[in-house]
């Protein structure tokens, strides 16, 4: 494939920006070589500046769920642009989508726009500590919620110790209130609820997880969760940035049935635009300033492009749900994918949730960090470059979940498992 422009446009962002990208996740760092530069995405393609054209499995990290340039958001994006772009006060537009969101999520009863996953997970984590009082807060290893300081944090040097920085710029002290358990522990929570019980203020994890890889909890581990913050009056929050409105309408706790307090939303819920939401029960919110006393605000929240492509993208799925078609194709896929890794005689376990699904370069299954960090990344790297040059854009890290979009096909899908045998098979058959 001739991806010369692509080359020459990212030496050319590489000294505007560092590392040439606006985010880390899409400079390639954790397969080698360099992005490719994107000209347009249509339904189920990208199209690179060189004019070749990809199956699109990142969908912009998540929100394409119904695939690039969907009709109805293109169609709002556009009518409110006529109205103007920014108003920094009140809209009708954010009644209605704040309506929307609690219609679809079980656990919101009020909720608060923001303009992404990290401004939702920062903000509902200092209200659960305003509305607490306390100051710890507990997160899972293999668990992302963003670049919020206090939550760029590794694990201590044991169980139900405090955090360490896992970020030049981090400091100590914004650490130091951050623990860092394994997801599905349970032996891991319960010390930590023995040990700091009334000094806890909140639990953030990932309910179905994408960023170590798709992971979903034990039912046991969840419930302890569940039962363990209940118990001690801390705050459940479940960050459902990617898999909210993506493994279901109300999103992983309304598969599972367990209701958390908070809530932290993005992606497919600003159907592309930057936007993001922190909800939850009224008690907790009515804390939010100018109800209550947390500080919290922002010059584009609940901007009126954002809300409109929201609006169109929350009642696209609730109207004409994708839910079943993804299901289906998922499982073409997942089934397509297993059969060419065990052909190629490859070392490996898939897990998927819907349109979610990481296949791991790990013969155990993957239950959590421990064991998402013994994959062959050198071999994934393979399998990504491999898929590339057959027109297939995979999430370009092992530790990353592909998405599905309802625009994908059963010929996409077979072009891609037709694509994956042909790599496994050349690298390792
Ligand atoms: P943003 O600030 O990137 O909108 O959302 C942060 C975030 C919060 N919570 C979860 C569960 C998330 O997955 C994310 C962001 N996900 C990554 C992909 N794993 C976004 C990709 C990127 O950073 O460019």
């Amino acid at each position: 494939m001739n991806r010369t422009r692509s080359q020459t446009e990212y030496a050319r962002a590489k000294n505007l920006m560092p590392g040439g990208v606006n985010s880390a996740a899409r400079a390639f760092g954790a397969v080698g070589g360099e992005p490719i530069v994107f000209e347009r995405g249509e339904g189920a393609y990208l199209f690179d500046i060189d004019g070749n054209k990809y199956i699109d499995y990142i969908g912009s990290w998540g929100p394409m769920i119904l695939g690039h340039q969907q009709e109805a958001v293109k169609e709002a994006v556009h009518a409110a642009v006529e109205r103007g772009t920014s108003f920094g006060a009140p809209t009708v537009a954010e009644n209605e989508l704040a309506e929307l969101m609690i219609e679809a999520v079980p656990s919101v009863e009020m909720v608060r726009l923001v303009n992404s996953g990290t401004e939702a997970t920062m903000s509902a984590i200092r209200v659960a500590r305003g509305y607490t009082g306390r100051d710890i807060v507990i997160k899972f290893s293999g668990n992302y919620h963003g670049h919020v300081d206090s939550l760029l944090v590794a694990a201590g040097s044991a169980a139900a110790t405090l955090g360490v920085p896992s970020s030049p710029g981090v400091t100590a002290g914004t650490s130091k209130d951050t623990m860092v358990l394994g997801y599905n522990e349970v032996a891991e929570i319960e010390e930590a609820f023995a040990t700091h019980g009334d000094k806890i203020a909140a639990v953030i994890m990932e309910p179905v997880c994408g960023n170590m890889g798709c992971v979903t909890p034990t039912e046991v581990f969840l419930n302890a969760v569940r039962s363990l913050t209940e118990k001690h009056g801390s705050v459940l929050i479940f960050d459902e940035v990617m898999c909210g409105f993506r493994v279901a309408h109300g999103g992983a706790q309304s598969l599972f049935g367990v209701t958390p307090d908070m809530t932290t939303m993005g992606k497919i819920v600003g159907g592309g635009l930057p936007l993001g939401a922190f909800g939850g029960k009224r008690e907790i919110m009515q804390h939010v300033l100018p109800a209550g006393k947390v500080f919290q605000a922002g010059t584009l929240s609940g901007n009126p492009i954002a809300t409109a492509a929201g609006i169109a993208m929350l009642k696209s799925l609730r109207d004409n749900p994708p839910y079943e078609k993804l299901e289906g194709l998922g499982t073409r896929l997942e089934a397509g994918l297993a059969a060419a890794a065990t052909k190629a005689g490859v070392d490996h376990s898939i897990k998927r949730v819907g349109s979610m699904m990481t296949l791991f370069f790990n013969p155990e299954p993957v239950t959590g960090w421990s064991s998402a960090e013994k994959c062959d990344t050198e071999a994934f790297s393979k399998y990504f470059w491999g898929l590339i040059d057959r027109g297939v854009y995979m999430p370009c890290s092992q530790f990353e979940a592909l998405f599905i979009s309802a625009a994908h096909t059963d010929a996409d899908i077979d072009h891609t498992i037709a694509a994956a045998e042909e790599v496994l098979c050349s690298q390792h058959g």
